[in-house]
């Protein structure tokens, strides 16, 4: 076991309270208190937590669509408010964007979060001007970023690894491949399925982990930014996963599929059943680190429930920056 009993308690609080998050969020949605629109990340939450639990907030992270819990994770562990990406998402002014961010960019520099935008694979050509201005500076930080399977079809997919391994820049590219992009299957629109076979062309260290498996991901990661950190270059890594939830409502996926992915790889159980064979955790205190996310989850919503809407005078406001439209 590369994690002992506490770290690998901790993380499955981590992946608890992003399941709970994107489940709060969701019951929420349907009832038509989240404005926008959702991509839910469950099915996802040990790569999220293994990259949560690796990234500093003086590091940055750019988070795809699927990453509310990654965002909520480095809000809560750095400055202790994760409820403020709850609020985001409500479109609050208490969110960490004042509630014009939403979904697609809740940004907060200040834990590290570089923000989302609803281009897919646009921020792979800003992760290098980031990456860039810190090698030049001799600092020894992680740009990561996140992106899809459906991502790797973009140009900015290459043009961000062929020059993030020339100049060797300081990259960690996690790409969380979950089998389709819409309902569109990996292998029917990628030379392989196997993202790693595609990205190790660009001659940088290209690793693939099964991404629901909290103690593989976890070292992953680690392997990763340890490179990265000592100065030697960019590192991809693809985690294989699965997500519950496509864009669109209904299931498009053969039942069986479904089966293995909720009920014999999700990565929740396989973290549970891990903690419990080492004999040294009770069942109950297991069930409790379950209660206890989903009762912080709900604390999290009544704040953004509670929290006002930003007034109508912040329209013009962080528009452009240092330049507010005041007047207007
Ligand atoms: C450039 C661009 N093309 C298309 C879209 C519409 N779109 C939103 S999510 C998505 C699928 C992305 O698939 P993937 O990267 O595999 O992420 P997943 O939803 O599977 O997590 C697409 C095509 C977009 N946002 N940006
Ligand atoms: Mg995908």
């Amino acid at each position: 076991m590369v994690l002992d009993l506490e770290q690998l308690l901790d993380l499955y609080r981590d992946m608890w309270l992003v399941r709970a998050f994107e489940f709060g969020l969701e019951r929420e949605f349907k009832k038509g208190t989240v404005p926008g629109m959702l991509h839910i990340g469950v099915g996802q939450e040990a790569t999220q937590a293994a990259l949560a639990a690796h990234l500093e907030p003086t590091d940055c992270f750019f988070p795809d669509h699927r990453c509310h819990g990654l965002n909520a994770l480095a809000q809560e562990k750095h400055a202790g408010s994760g409820q403020r990406i709850m609020a985001e998402l409500f479109g609050r002014a208490t969110g960490v964007c004042g509630g014009k961010g939403g979904s697609l960019h809740s940004a907060d520099p200040a834990v590290g979060n570089f923000g989302d935008n609803a281009v897919e694979g646009s921020f792979m050509a800003t992760v290098l001007g980031v990456a860039l201005a810190w090698k030049m500076r001799r600092q020894a930080r992680v740009a990561c970023c996140v992106i899809g399977d459906g991502t790797v079809g973009r140009g900015e997919f290459h043009e961000s690894l062929n020059l993030a391994a020339t100049w060797q820049l300081p990259v960690l590219y996690a790409c969380v491949n979950n089998g389709y992009a819409i309902s569109t299957a990996v292998g029917a629109s990628h030379a392989s399925a196997n993202i790693v076979d595609l990205a190790r062309g660009y001659g940088l260290p290209c690793v693939q982990v099964d991404g629901n498996e909290i103690e593989l991901a976890y070292a992953a990661v680690a392997q990763a930014v340890g490179h990265i950190r000592a100065g030697r270059g960019p590192y991809f890594l693809e985690f294989k996963t699965w997500r519950w939830q496509g864009i669109f409502s209904g299931e498009f996926r053969p039942p069986e599929e479904v089966k293995y992915w909720k009920e014999e790889h999700d990565p929740l159980k396989l973290a549970r059943q891990k903690i419990l064979a080492t004999g040294r955790a009770a069942e109950a205190a297991v069930d409790q680190i379950e209660a206890d996310t989903k009762a912080q989850i709900e604390r999290w919503i009544q704040f953004a429930l509670a929290s006002p809407m930003p007034g109508a005078e912040k329209a013009t406001a962080n528009v452009y920056v240092g330049w507010e439209v005041a007047s207007r």
